[in-house]
């Protein structure tokens, strides 16, 4: 990408191969309430820099895909309402000088251009129910089958078909495990039902299959699935009834295409009071926190 601007301090950590760890901006723009949404941004570069790891939170400012944001850059994504971007999104907001909030798939593209090996988000975005209808699919799969980037999150929302989720993550032939467990998480639960094939030990064995996955030479992103810790996660039954709740809400307002997953989201935090949304922030700090590790382990290896 000719146009990227890398902040000086991630090129500089990238320089010398310490870590780095990719954030998107979509979580802060469109999946998270303000004002708390830029609290949590500030909050999950400090948990990096904590553990001695560079953030590079990922956003497309004034035309110009950027890769560590300043002051201007986390504020415009917290505090100004900008367009929701996936990577088919890019060239227009480029062309057009327009800032956009990156999803997944579009920090997972812009973050691998510059190098950075390690995203953490929240949870991926999947297969939603009903999609044998609507064919609504994140592009966040489709870009990691071609991305190679390592990506930390709390399996997908279960307002997702998971089943099919996973699915398509085999078919795209993107490696997925488990940190330190087969069940594959539900974002606020901790199991979704769904067992993996394998686990990861630990950071160092993610960081080991991240250098021999390079000697296959696939090019694949990877998908780390991390569960929020028991007595962190949301009450299953309380859970399930806000669900049936939101659901039944986006039908009647009819929400279609990239306009569901906000909507989903906002409405569940109103619905549980906050609940969810501190769920949440727990997870994606929990996240963030692993994908540090892994990273500390990476640069190790591949110094
Ligand atoms: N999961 C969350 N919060 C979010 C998202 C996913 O818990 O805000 C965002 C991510 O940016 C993800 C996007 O890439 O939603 C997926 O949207 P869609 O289903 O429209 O591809
Ligand atoms: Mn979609």
């Amino acid at each position: 990408m000719r146009t990227l601007s890398v902040s000086p301090e991630v090129a500089l950590a990238l320089d010398e191969g310490r870590p780095v760890v990719a954030l998107e901006s979509t979580i802060i723009s469109h999946g998270l309430p303000r004002p708390r949404n830029r609290e949590a941004a500030l909050e999950f570069e400090q948990i990096l820099r904590d553990k001695g790891v560079t953030p590079a939170t990922v956003a497309v400012i004034d035309g110009i895909p950027t890769v560590g944001l300043d002051a201007d850059g986390l504020a415009t994504i917290a505090d100004a309402d900008i367009a929701k971007a996936s990577v088919r999104d890019l060239p227009i907001l480029l062309a057009k000088g327009l800032s956009g909030a990156t999803t997944v798939a579009a920090t997972a593209h812009i973050a691998a251009a510059a190098g950075v090996r390690l995203f953490a988000t929240g949870g991926l975005g999947g297969v939603h129910r009903g999609a044998n209808e609507t064919f609504d699919e994140s592009a966040d799969l489709s870009t990691l089958a071609v991305t190679n980037i390592t990506v930390v999150s709390a399996g997908v929302k279960s307002v997702l078909d998971i089943a099919a989720t996973l699915e398509r993550l085999e078919t795209l032939s993107v490696p997925v495990v488990g940190y330190g467990t087969t069940a594959f998480p539900a974002f606020w639960l901790r199991e979704s039902g769904f067992t993996l094939d394998w686990a990861a030990a630990d950071a160092s064995e993610v960081a080991a299959i991240m250098k021999s996955h390079d000697d296959t030479g696939h090019g694949q992103g990877i998908v780390v699935a991390n569960p929020i810790p028991a007595d962190q996660q949301w009450e299953p039954a309380e859970h399930d009834r806000v669900l049936t709740e939101a659901f039944a809400a986006a039908d009647k307002a009819g929400v279609r295409g990239k306009a569901v997953t906000p909507f989903l989201l906002g409405y569940i935090v109103d619905a549980s009071h906050g609940r969810s949304l501190e769920v949440n922030l727990d997870l994606a700090r929990n996240n963030i926190r692993v994908a540090g590790d892994i990273a500390i382990e990476w640069s190790r290896i591949s110094a």
